[in-house]
């Protein structure tokens, strides 16, 4: 059975997920201290631990939601949950804990129906998204999980925040699959995954769900080709001889407060250029508007268009049919024959982007989606290619140069601080270089080989990070969450013990 349709594992140790030797031991002490930290808190024992790891994307930014695929690979670094199901007699509540004293407590009351408060950001938002989407699921299949009931929880993450490597999908995912747990209910990883890509829009931002779907379905060794409608997970075995190393450039993207004009800007973008593009190529604007939701949605009419032109490739049409300079919302509306609230009068954080938005670069940020889609399939087809293991590293350096270009020029998600990383990178060898995740600070990923690392992370120690330093913006000694290798790392579990 294809591994996505198989449930999340349940083991009652840790070796199968950790390994041995010292990761191993590490891990044993942090489930003692979850452990005791919970007795400590809630005077009683977690029933169950759920763990869901972070992910490094290799290539394929800002695309998933389009509807096109990417290729993360899991880290390490996770999020556990840990957690106790409250009897019927127990007050109400969900209480949810951290093991590092700078989350202070956050309570909701056990309603799965209320609003994620917006306004008044809490770390405990991304447990209560996937509570809510636990819920939304179970009513959607027609699940009887009983009359809500009080919770408590302790949640430890190792996934640094606000870097591009998915500490929020770490969360959400670890939590609902904790939920699921204390629950017993046990369904396919693809539907776990697919859930809570919806349940963390809750949060604000209309994310895809690359974070979600390789959290949940990784593999050890393996980086994954995720496929979205449906979702779809395949093994990529990466060349042998490479590394990939994660380089913070300590600038943080705080996505959630930021969402109007970077995150959900962008996806208001692409779809404003779906909604043109259709039009352009011959659709009447009241079904473009309701047909084309996603780039991906008008692609075949690109293709058409770009055969009669003698091509096959998307982006043809976006060269000839759109405008480089950016369209003001009266051009659009020109196009669309509607005023654009209309388009969007279903979403308001789509509209907080009309609000905020000066206005909208179709061309580019259509230009980069189709190339970056186009450049995912390449990153696979050199993998599985026969060329030697040192020729395919070349390439798969050279793709992620090109996707950086693209995010930083046409996407325009990079900012000064990854601009001097990612270029300290190649200065020092890195065979590519380009950022990771959403962007706008955030880490950066390089391709190094695997002979050159040791002295590659020190020069970059030496240039990009020791001036940091002395400038008091990091310690010395937690240089190692800044800088790393990492190699794939296995996807969501539980843990009964
Ligand atoms: P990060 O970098 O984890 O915030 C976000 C989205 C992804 C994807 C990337 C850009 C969420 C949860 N995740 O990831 O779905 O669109 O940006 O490729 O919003
Ligand atoms: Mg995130």
């Amino acid at each position: 059975m294809a591994h996505e349709e198989l449930p999340v594992p349940t083991f009652s140790s840790l070796e199968p997920v950790y390994g041995e030797g010292s990761p191993l031991e590490e891990a044993q002490l942090r489930f003692q201290w979850i452990k005791a930290k919970f007795v400590e808190v809630f005077g009683k024992e977690p029933d169950v631990y759920a763990r869901s790891p972070g992910r490094v994307n290799l290539i394929g930014e800002h695309i998933d939601y389009e509807g096109y695929s990417v290729l993360p690979m899991a880290i390490r670094q996770d999020t556990i949950v840990a957690i106790r199901k409250a009897s019927a007699g127990e007050p109400k509540v969900l209480r949810i804990a951290n093991v590092n004293d700078k989350y202070s407590l956050c309570t909701y009351s056990a309603d799965p129906d209320q609003e994620v408060d917006l306004k008044n950001h809490k770390w405990g938002h991304y447990f209560f998204c996937g509570y809510k989407g636990f819920y939304e699921y179970a009513k959607s299949k027609g699940l009887d999980v009983g009359e809500p009931v009080g919770l408590d929880v302790i949640v430890d993450g190792t996934v640094p925040t606000g870097s591009g490597l998915s500490s929020s999908a770490a969360f959400v995912c670890s939590s609902t699959i904790s939920i699921m747990a204390a629950f017993n209910v046990n369904i396919p990883k693809k539907e776990v995954a697919q859930l809570t890509c919806v349940c963390e829009r809750h949060i604000g931002t209309q994310s895809g769900g690359m974070d979600q779907a390789i959290s949940v379905m990784a593999k050890s060794g393996f980086a994954e080709l995720i496929d979205f409608n449906p979702i779809r997970a395949n093994d990529v075995q990466l060349p042998a001889g490479g590394t990939f190393i994660i380089a913070h450039s300590l600038a943080e993207s705080q996505k959630a407060v930021t969402a109007a004009t970077n995150y959900n800007n962008r996806v208001v973008e692409c779809r404003l250029a779906a909604i043109v593009l259709a039009i352009k190529l011959g659709k009447n604007p009241k079904e473009a508007v309701s047909e084309f939701k996603t780039l991906s949605d008008v692609e075949k009419l690109c293709i058409e268009f770009a055969k009669n032109h003698g091509s096959t490739n998307p982006g043809l049409a976006v060269k000839e049919l759109l405008k480089e300079e950016p369209y003001t919302a009266e051009d659009i509306e020109g196009i669309t024959l509607d005023p654009l609230k209309s388009i969007f009068e279903n979403s308001p954080t789509s509209l907080d982007v009309l609000k905020a938005a000066k206005n909208f670069k179709l061309f580019q940020r259509a230009s980069h989606v189709y190339s970056e889609a186009k450049r995912v399939y390449a990153f696979r087809d050199t993998v599985s290619s026969d060329l030697s293991d040192e020729d395919k590293l070349q390439k798969l350096g050279d793709l992620m140069n090109d996707s950086h270009y693209s995010c930083s020029v046409l996407y325009e998600c990079s900012c000064p601080e990854l601009e001097e990383l990612v270029k300290v990178c190649r200065d020092n060898g890195a065979l590519g270089a380009r950022l990771t995740g959403a962007g706008w600070g955030g880490c950066a990923v390089a391709l190094v080989k695997e002979n050159i690392v040791p002295q590659f992370i020190l020069n970059l120690k030496e240039s990009f990070y020791k001036p940091r330093i002395e400038k008091g913006i990091i310690n010395n000694n937690e240089l190692g969450l800044y800088i790393f290798a990492s190699k794939p790392s296995s996807g969501a579990a539980i843990f009964t013990f």
